[in-house]
């Protein structure tokens, strides 16, 4: 680990202002009262700033799938903002942008081969909402407006995604969004499914909720469905078998795009490149970011089937046309398509994929070996990912795993809570004996919760 002088350490515990920065997703009363400051990371794991070393069970944020400060990407972003800090993708472009497309696309499911790039999963979800709202508008369909997400869906917090989201904490707040917008249900069902290995056996049904929206709205008002392939910030909701087979027939039937948000299932997450490989359905858009420069820099993108790349440039009109009319600053930027190409390398070159077919089913007994503990009512595993679903305190829903989540971390292990379960999602590069002191740290501290 690139350790940080134990002197400037110091210093910047005695000098740190907490207070100008409004922190995302974050108590920030609370965290200022007991900050949590983590200095370096190498691997599997982080530096705190009290001089622990913490094993990352859940890869930063569902992002550093090859694990921490990996050489091969430190020195190309590092090589790259020596060549060229900045480069705008508005009528000029540079290489690297165009190199981090090809091996993108290389990985992807037959048939998906263009990719828009964005800087977050926030913004390829409202680029992908977009292309599909353009897409139908350009073939001369622009009735189809409506654009259908799911209940307990987490599609990141632009006004697109909170909108075909259903996270009700990210919608509340924020009055009516976009117009236009409709649900289907969620597909937890926890007195039919509850310790599911994979993909749970009841549930297939939950798509037909699609043949009812389009009765009510009409096919020919229908623009997209999106849908995680497997939820994640939700609490890792693993889709029934057949669900997501019937979303595409549906689909397929009625002229309706399918979009898979890949931001955390993309990039090895459930043993496969893409979830939409693991599954065997193929979507019409990809939306991934996170691993994508396994986190090093921000960057998402939107990868499209060539049918949809090819109808934008053949109903383009002039050949000075801008045949859709979006794009970030940054899109593309330097810093990352360098990242996005190392990481890219580095995922086939250690066949880290591979590895996660390879460790999921020990990871699926380690975590299915929490069963009967106390307050654990659900266990929910795929590839390299684990929800442990805990029963809620009385009133105080999300405390119970909140207070989970700080015992673990002082006990030197990082895991994720959402509601009340418990998600972990490590690095790819996670040893045998690192999955036993991940579960066996939760397991310590799940029997002594209040
Ligand atoms: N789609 C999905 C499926 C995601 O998981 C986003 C879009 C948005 O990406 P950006 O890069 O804009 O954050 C995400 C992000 C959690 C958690 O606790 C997960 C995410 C973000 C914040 C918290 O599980 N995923
Ligand atoms: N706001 C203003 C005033 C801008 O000029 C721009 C971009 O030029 C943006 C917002 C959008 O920024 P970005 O392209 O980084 O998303």
């Amino acid at each position: 680990m690139n350790m940080p002088d134990e002197k400037v350490l110091r210093q910047l515990n005695d000098s740190l202002n907490l207070e100008p920065l409004w922190m995302p997703f974050t108590a920030n009363r609370q965290f200022k009262a007991a900050p949590r400051l983590l200095v370096a990371a190498k691997d599997m794991h982080y530096l705190t700033q009290d001089g622990r070393k913490v094993l990352d069970g859940i890869a930063g944020l569902w992002a550093v799938n090859a694990g921490h400060c990996r050489q091969k990407i430190v020195d190309a972003i590092k090589k790259q903002a020596e060549t060229i800090d900045y480069a705008t993708g508005f009528q000029l472009h540079h290489p690297a942008a165009f190199q981090a497309a090809e091996k993108l696309v290389s990985i992807t499911p037959k048939g998906l081969d263009h990719v828009f790039f964005a800087n977050s999963g926030s913004e390829a979800v409202d680029t992908a909402l977009k292309i599909a709202l353009a897409y139908h508008r350009v073939r001369g369909e622009g009735t189809r407006r409506v654009l259908i997400g799911r209940e307990r869906g987490y599609h990141g917090v632009g006004f697109g995604g909170i909108s075909v989201g259903g996270m009700s904490g990210n919608r509340k707040t924020f009055g009516n969004m976009l117009a236009s917008v409709d649900h289907l249900r969620h597909t937890h069902d926890l007195a039919r499914n509850a310790y599911s290995r994979g993909q749970p056996e009841h549930g297939a049904e939950f798509a037909d909720e699609l043949e009812r929206l389009v009765q009510l709205h009409d096919a020919s008002n229908i623009a997209a469905v999106i849908v995680e392939p497997v939820a994640g910030s939700t609490g890792v909701l693993v889709p029934p078998k057949g669900y997501l087979q019937k979303l595409r027939q549906i689909c397929d039937k009625h002229g309706i795009l399918l979009i898979f948000d890949e931001v955390i299932t993309g990039f090895g997450r459930t043993g496969k490149a893409f979830a939409a490989q693991t599954f065997g359905v193929t979507p019409d858009m990809i939306t991934c970011a996170k691993a994508l420069t396994n986190a090093a820099v921000p960057m998402g993108g939107v990868i499209v089937k060539k049918e949809i790349y090819d109808t934008f440039m053949d109903k383009g009109g002039a050949n000075n046309n801008i045949e859709f009319f979006h794009g970030y600053t940054y899109s593309g930027h330097p810093l990352a398509s360098a990242a996005a190409c190392a990481a890219l390398d580095l995922f086939k070159e250690e066949k880290l994929f591979e590895r996660v077919e390879e460790l999921a089913p020990y990871w699926e007994r380690a975590a299915h070996s929490l069963k009967g503990l106390p307050h654990v009512i659900d266990i929910r595993t795929i590839g390299l990912v684990a929800g442990i679903e805990l029963q809620p305190m009385a009133d105080k829903p999300g405390a119970r795993a909140f207070e989970a989540f700080l015992r673990a971390y002082n006990k030197n292990v990082l895991i994720r809570t959402t509601g009340d379960t418990i998600a972990m999602s490590p690095p790819f590069i996670i040893e045998k004996q690192q999955i036993d002191q991940l579960f066996d740290t939760v397991r310590d501290i799940l029997k002594t919760l209040p």
